[in-house]
């Protein structure tokens, strides 16, 4: 649907994420007097090859971490190219930031700047042509509800103390609904609680609103999990399956990964071993960086070996951005994208890659960041995909709920028009 209604106001300022730490969000105003706004999150375990989250660099603000030159650069650089745009041109608004930043990682605005507009741009779009923000995005088609996957115990960088691995999630791919989907997951969570009560384990929560437990050794975890489907009712890989973020850049060291808890070091070729090993052992749908975003030639072998069993996701390898999925394709790594707008810093690119890894074959899983607001975009943003696959931690937390909440908002919304991916999402593609 087309709108004559142009941009008359582009406001940024600094908001908090859900760390406290400083967070870019911009507010976009219409001239028929519509406003709408956007809030970037912020990783803690990055790729590489991200593109620029800038912060100030001021320790006496925030130590360091303030954003008041990326709202500067909103307000005094972005805020005037944009005005008088057709607010629902999201190509032109996007290739506008693109061309006005001029790099290749978004480091002379940063994609906290260049995001922020984009998606707020977007979201007060979506709103004068009246439609929700999922299909202002992906069109009549956009019906599919992802399977979400929920981060119910957390390590690595978002939980000191807790396993050397990141995520430990849970799948409920068995579910006939999205909301059944939440149920099933919730109740899993809460029993997981109950188990850590009864072995007087803490139950503080990470960054993801997932537990951070002490154990014995990473394997631990997925015993834990699987003990606590079955207490909840439910049938480990029938209903509810797991999957595991390594996060294995937070491993590296001296050339190898380094499992703190277990006090011993994996070469490449071990890890790609625990990983087949665990998919034959658990109901493991999906491993994502299992192994150093620069190592294209073991990604390679790793799918060779264990893609047409299960889902190999590539995070800190892609990066959200096209040029390196070209590469992954053409080097047959990983069978699935992580999805993260704030990797590639537009609404536009990001739709780009996400299309492109699904016409290649590939999955596409729409991921929060570790640091988060209470925008609930990415919701909106895995069912214009029709993708089938959402983590957005654990069902806990107010910014981690907000996107599930607003996943039952659009499949209640959407009746009987609705499908759950359920376990399509899963299929081994490659
Ligand atoms: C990840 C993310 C989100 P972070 O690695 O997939 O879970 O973590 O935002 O810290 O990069
Ligand atoms: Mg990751």
């Amino acid at each position: 649907m087309a709108t004559s209604v142009s941009i008359a106001r582009v406001l940024g300022e600094e908001v908090l994420d859900s760390r406290g730490n400083p967070t870019v969000q911009v507010t976009v105003v219409l001239d028929d007097g519509s406003l709408s706004r956007a809030a970037v999150p912020s990783g803690a375990s990055t790729g590489g090859s991200e593109a620029l989250e800038l912060r100030d660099g001021d320790q006496h603000r925030y130590a360091g971490k303030g954003v008041t030159k990326a709202v500067r650069h909103v307000n005094e650089l972005i805020a005037p190219a944009l005005t008088g745009l057709p607010a629902d041109d999201q190509w032109r608004i996007d290739a506008t930031l693109i061309e006005l930043d001029g790099t290749d990682f978004k480091s002379r605005l940063g994609s906290n700047a260049t995001l922020g507009v984009s998606l707020a741009c977007a979201r007060v779009a979506a709103q004068v042509c009246h439609l929700p923000l999922f299909r202002y995005l992906g069109g009549d088609h956009a019906h599919v509800l992802p399977v979400p996957m929920l981060n119910v115990l957390n390590g690595g960088s978002h939980g000191n103390g807790g396993p050397d691995l990141q995520e430990f999630m849970l799948v409920p791919l068995g579910a006939p609904t999205f909301r059944e989907a939440l149920r099933y997951g919730v109740e899993t969570y809460h029993t997981l609680r109950e188990l850590l009560v009864e072995h007087h384990a803490p139950t503080n929560l990470g960054d993801e609103g997932g537990f951070v437990p002490m154990l014995s050794s990473n394997e631990a975890a997925l015993g834990m999990l699987m003990q606590a489907i079955e207490r909840a009712g439910y049938r480990p890989g029938e209903d509810i399956a797991l999957a595991i973020d390594f996060a294995a850049a937070g491993l590296w060291h001296d050339g190898q990964y380094r499992l703190d808890l277990e006090g011993r070091s994996l070469s490449a070729a071990e890890m790609i071993g625990l990983c087949r090993d665990w998919s034959v052992r658990y109901p493991l749908v999906s491993v994502e960086d299992p192994l150093m975003d620069n190592d294209w030639d073991n990604y390679a072998e790793l799918t060779r070996e264990l893609g047409n069993a299960m889902q190999i996701a590539g995070d800190d390898l892609f990066v959200s951005n096209r040029s390196f999925l070209v590469k992954g394709i053409a080097q047959r790594c990983c069978n699935c994208v992580i999805i993260k707008p704030n990797q590639v810093g537009t609404v536009t690119e990001t739709l780009n890659t996400a299309r492109m890894a699904l016409s290649a074959g590939y999955s596409c899983l729409v991921a929060h960041r570790s640091g988060e607001t209470e925008d609930t975009s990415i919701a909106d943003l895995a069912v214009a995909l029709n993708c089938g696959q959402i983590k957005a931690g654990a069902p806990a937390r107010g910014e981690r709920v907000a996107k599930y909440n607003r996943l039952l908002t659009i499949e209640g919304s959407l009746g009987a028009a609705a499908r759950y991916a359920g376990r399509d999402a899963f299929r081994p593609r490659r």
